[in-house]
């Protein structure tokens, strides 16, 4: 079976190792959120890319959901040191590896797929994990800090502040100009079923959608498309949805946005059983919804999860 994820960082990259536990025969091919990424200290970053590779290659710092485990911070020391910032973002010496071998292959001009075939040649993460574009997308967040409206990166909005104030806007800036990567447009039409993982609906799987011809491509490739609500009991599992939601005037709740994604993209959406009452009201939206457990507190729950979705994918080919 030929499976096509759209991921973001964390809850992805956990419901991807449930989904290889789940179906370890099937062909998965992961569309990776780009938005996020960063430029510092001459390096580019992209923590969604290594998030889903660091987790499902093992590498990955499992509390945090983010860079490496076993980690030191000598080079974060010594740059902050030279008074070189900035220092809210906590990079690693492990994950500074992944970061020069990156921007090193960038510079002699492979493509941002190539180089990330590339680190996952190290990490072998079972899955092929394509960026959603090669071109540079990044997210900016407009916010009004002390009466001064400003826009910001959209990592120094989620990290420096913690999405502590309101989101006036999000922007995938360069999404518009953006062309999906090599082999994006093709794993959608040879899929067999697309899922949408509980990443954030805005700035990971929205931004993936803002790269003209995806969206296009996953309404038209005539095979299931089901996705799984972020959000249970009107709150965000983990990280900060809410606020970026509040951006886009999504309410914080499992029916909203499934309503947001839309039956000409969804076709099916599980809610938690804490959110059963929703299910009428999506199903009267137009896409097929069932309510099952979705706390992915551990790696069973999270391949249960899987099923649940390959499940109701198999209900909506079969009606
Ligand atoms: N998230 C944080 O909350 N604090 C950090 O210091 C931090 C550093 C970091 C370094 C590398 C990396 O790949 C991810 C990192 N993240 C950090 C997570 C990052 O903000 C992700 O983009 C979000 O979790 C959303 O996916």
């Amino acid at each position: 079976m030929r499976i096509v994820v759209l991921a973001g960082g964390i809850g992805g990259a956990r419901f991807l190792r449930g989904l290889q536990r789940a179906v370890p025969d099937a062909d998965i091919t992961v569309i990776g959120n780009t938005g996020d990424d960063i430029h510092l200290f001459g390096l580019k970053v992209c923590p969604d890319l290594d998030t889903v590779m660091y987790t499902l290659g093992g590498g990955i710092n499992e509390e945090q959901g983010w860079g490496r485990t076993d980690e030191t911070f000598h080079l974060k020391e010594e740059l902050a040191a030279y008074g070189v910032g900035p220092e809210w973002f906590g990079l690693g010496d492990r994950d500074f590896a992944t970061h020069i071998v990156r921007t090193q292959m960038l510079s002699a001009g492979y493509p941002l797929s190539a180089v990330t075939e590339a680190l996952c040649d190290r990490w072998k993460p079972g899955v092929r994990l394509i960026p959603m574009s090669d071109d540079r997308v990044e997210t900016h967040v407009a916010v009004e800090i002390d009466g001064q409206r400003k826009v910001i990166h959209f990592q120094e909005y989620w990290v420096r502040l913690r999405a502590s104030v309101p989101a006036e806007a999000v922007v995938p800036v360069g999404a518009e100009q953006a062309k999906p990567a090599p082999g994006v447009l093709e794993a959608l039409a040879e899929a067999d079923v697309i899922l949408f993982p509980p990443s954030n609906p805005v700035v990971s799987i929205g931004t993936i959608l803002a790269v003209p011809g995806i969206r296009e491509a996953i309404a038209d490739a005539g095979v299931p498309v089901v996705g799984l609500s972020p959000i249970i009991s009107d709150a965000p599992v983990r990280g900060m949805a809410d606020k970026v939601l509040a951006a886009v005037g999504v309410e914080s709740t499992a029916t909203a946005v499934a309503e947001h994604y839309g039956s000409g993209l969804l076709d099916g959406w599980l809610v938690d059983t804490v959110d059963a009452s929703a299910v009428e009201r999506v199903e009267a939206a137009g896409i097929r919804c069932r309510a099952v457990p979705l706390m992915m507190s551990d790696l069973d729950t999270a391949a249960q999860m899987a099923r649940e979705a390959l499940t109701l994918a198999e209900e909506v080919r079969e009606s």
